[in-house]
């Protein structure tokens, strides 16, 4: 990957784009390397919580490319925004949670990546908008699809119609974000937030993540259906007996081993 940075910490993955010459801007580089964590964080079974952030201190991504898109056609802009959505659809479907540490400048199309992760949290530093409209444009990678379902449609159509920028206290005002850290303790609170998750039985956590997002789509009636089936598979996992073993037998449970 030629502009994502990719460290392992056990089984916390961390990838931050890096490409400060554009405040980390998405070209089409940029959302091939995006495809290209995806596959690499499939491929690895010890990964159990994707943190994604900037590289640099300003920008967590100032949008989509403005230089490479400015002289698309319609079927370039078409095939440019489809490849976009299919990267970020293959972040928000990851079995994995991903968190997304908001460390500066998330704009247009860095604010829709951050939404298409399952968790947001930024620093104080960070400032988050959609300034299409401002520009000529819709958003193009789900913006006012994730947007409208994230903080509700009122707020979305002030901020997409506006293109106004917010800063993070108004980000976490708005539900846009859960926690607002200073800029040098975002990265560890990402990380021990990733500890954290990475602690319970990923089998469970990657089974809610799927229950909250495939019952978001449907009515309550399927939606519950998807929670039973998903609870029902739990109790034939290895973690499930240690877990509730554990605490019948009143000790603290072995490390889940992910089966
Ligand atoms: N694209 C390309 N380069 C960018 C960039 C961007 N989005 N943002 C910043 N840069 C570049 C700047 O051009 C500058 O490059 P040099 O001039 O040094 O070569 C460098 O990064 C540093 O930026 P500034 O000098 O501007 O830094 P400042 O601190 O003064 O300002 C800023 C920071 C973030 C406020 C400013 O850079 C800015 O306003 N950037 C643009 C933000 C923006 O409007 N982003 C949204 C882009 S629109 C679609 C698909 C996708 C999309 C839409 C439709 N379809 C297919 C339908 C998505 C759209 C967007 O994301």
């Amino acid at each position: 990957m030629t502009h994502i940075l990719f460290t392992k910490k056990g089984q916390i993955a961390i990838a931050l784009i890096d490409r400060p010459k554009a405040l980390n801007a998405l070209n089409s580089e940029v959302l091939e390397d995006l495809n290209t964590l995806v596959d690499t964080v499939l491929a690895d079974e010890e990964i159990r919580v994707l943190v994604l952030s900037g590289s640099g201190e300003k920008a967590f991504v100032a949008g989509a490319d403005i230089g490479e898109m400015s002289d698309l056609t319609k079927a370039e802009g078409e095939a440019f925004g489809k490849k976009g959505n299919d990267v970020f659809r293959r972040i928000e479907t990851l079995p994995i949670p991903v968190i997304a540490a908001v460390n500066g400048y998330a704009l247009g199309g860095g604010c829709e990546l951050s939404m298409a992760c399952d968790i947001r949290i930024c620093a104080d530093t960070a400032v988050f908008g959609q300034p299409e409209t401002g520009l000529g444009i819709t958003p193009g990678f789900g913006g006012t699809q994730r947007l409208s379902r994230l903080v509700g449609p009122g707020m979305a159509k002030q901020l997409i119609y506006s293109a106004k920028n917010i800063k993070a206290d108004e980000a976490l005002r708005i539900g846009l974000v859960n926690a607002v850290y200073p800029q040098d303790e975002l990265m560890p609170a990402a990380e021990k937030l990733a500890e954290t998750i990475a602690r319970n039985a990923p089998i469970a956590v990657r089974a809610c993540k799927r229950a909250i997002n495939e019952g978001l789509e449907l009515p309550m009636d399927e939606a519950v259906q998807i929670e039973e089936e998903l609870f029902g598979s739990c109790f034939e996992t290895a973690d499930q007996k240690e877990g509730m073993g554990a605490f019948l037998e009143k000790r603290r449970h072995e490390p889940y081993q992910n089966r």
